[in-house]
């Protein structure tokens, strides 16, 4: 690393502990307040820091990376879904993209298995009702969910965290698991059998688990048709992107019963979620919280740092993606 060491301007409030470790290799600029960064003040930020370690909060869109005056040499983003930055455009100008994968998939897919049961148990509803001073007491038919022992999970995108919710769900719960993933993926250490299309997924499974990056051509590819394959007893549940997810689409089957639950951690706009939503009782709805354990986040923090570290070392990176 050179004599100077490199400015980095971090766009989020981090844990204490990443703090402490990119002040002892960068010169830093952090965001106490955790404001978020206008569009004007991203490119003062590209104009200034060396590099930037920025969050999904951040939109890097081409319009706001192509500046004449650009100083930035690296974004590493805190998080692995990259869906926010102009990935092609940083590319054709040389600004290297980290991201942080591994590190939160543990975290992502116990969230997703607790999405699962809280769809499948009804929890949110039952906990609704309690809070409102609704619940009268042990029922033994009223309002009753469904086990999850001998149901078949159906996983779309089995990357990471596709396969560390298919292995909670069958060595834990005795799921039986289908997925489809768009490229060939080697052998799977359980009993998962891959399936020919999203379509078939859909069609078999008793709860649908998406786990698909939000690439502009995955948007609204669990359309209106798809949802419409869903069996009427069946859930949806979303830890990806929401982007994903035709919302309109899932709020008509979810209100008009014909389909049973979803739970859902994404949203699109986020973190914009409309009353058509919020009103419904038959989805557990969470606040984009996949990783938000202590422990992913120190490590998803210095993960990042790590990246930083070896640009400006010049070594090799831990995860680079441009
Ligand atoms: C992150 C996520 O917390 O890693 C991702 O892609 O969705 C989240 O778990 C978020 O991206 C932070 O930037």
């Amino acid at each position: 690393m050179s004599s100077v060491a490199p400015k980095i301007l971090v766009t989020r409030r981090m844990p204490e502990a990443v703090n402490k470790k990119l002040k002892s290799h960068f010169t830093v600029s952090l965001n106490e307040t955790d404001k978020l960064f206008t569009s004007s003040e991203l490119r003062k930020a590209l104009e200034e820091a060396d590099g930037i370690l920025c969050s999904v909060t951040e939109k890097f869109s081409r319009t706001i990376l192509d500046l004449s005056k650009r100083k930035t040499q690296i974004i590493s983003n805190f998080g692995v879904g990259l869906d926010h930055i102009d990935l092609n455009f940083a590319k054709s100008s040389n600004i290297v993209v980290t991201n942080t994968p591994d590190v939160l998939t543990d975290a992502t897919a116990d969230l997703t298995i607790l999405l699962i049961l809280s769809s499948t148990r009804k929890a949110y509803s039952w906990e609704k009702k309690l809070r409102s001073g609704l619940w009268s007491g042990f029922s033994p038919v009223e309002d009753l969910g469904v086990s999850l022992r001998g149901k078949t999970l159906g996983v779309i995108g089995m990357g990471r965290i596709g396969k560390a919710v298919a292995r909670r769900a069958h060595q834990g719960f005795g799921m039986k698991v289908v997925y489809f993933n768009r490229s060939y993926i080697g052998s799977i250490d359980f009993p998962a059998r891959p399936a020919q299309s999203i379509g078939h997924v859909i069609r078999e499974a008793d709860v649908i688990s998406i786990h698909l990056p939000g690439d502009k051509s995955n948007h609204g590819l669990i359309n209106k048709e798809k949802i419409s394959l869903m069996r009427a007893h069946a859930h949806l549940i979303n830890t990806s992107r929401g982007e994903v997810i035709d919302q309109e689409a899932l709020v008509d089957a979810l209100s008009s019963g014909r389909i049973a639950g979803a739970g859902l951690d994404v949203f699109q706009n986020e973190p914009h979620v409309p009353q058509s939503l919020t009103s419904l009782k038959n989805v557990t709805l969470l606040p984009h919280i996949g990783s938000a354990t202590q422990e992913a986040r120190d490590a998803m923090g210095f993960l990042a740092v790590d990246n930083l570290i070896a640009h400006f070392g010049q070594k090799q990176y831990p995860s680079r993606v441009v």
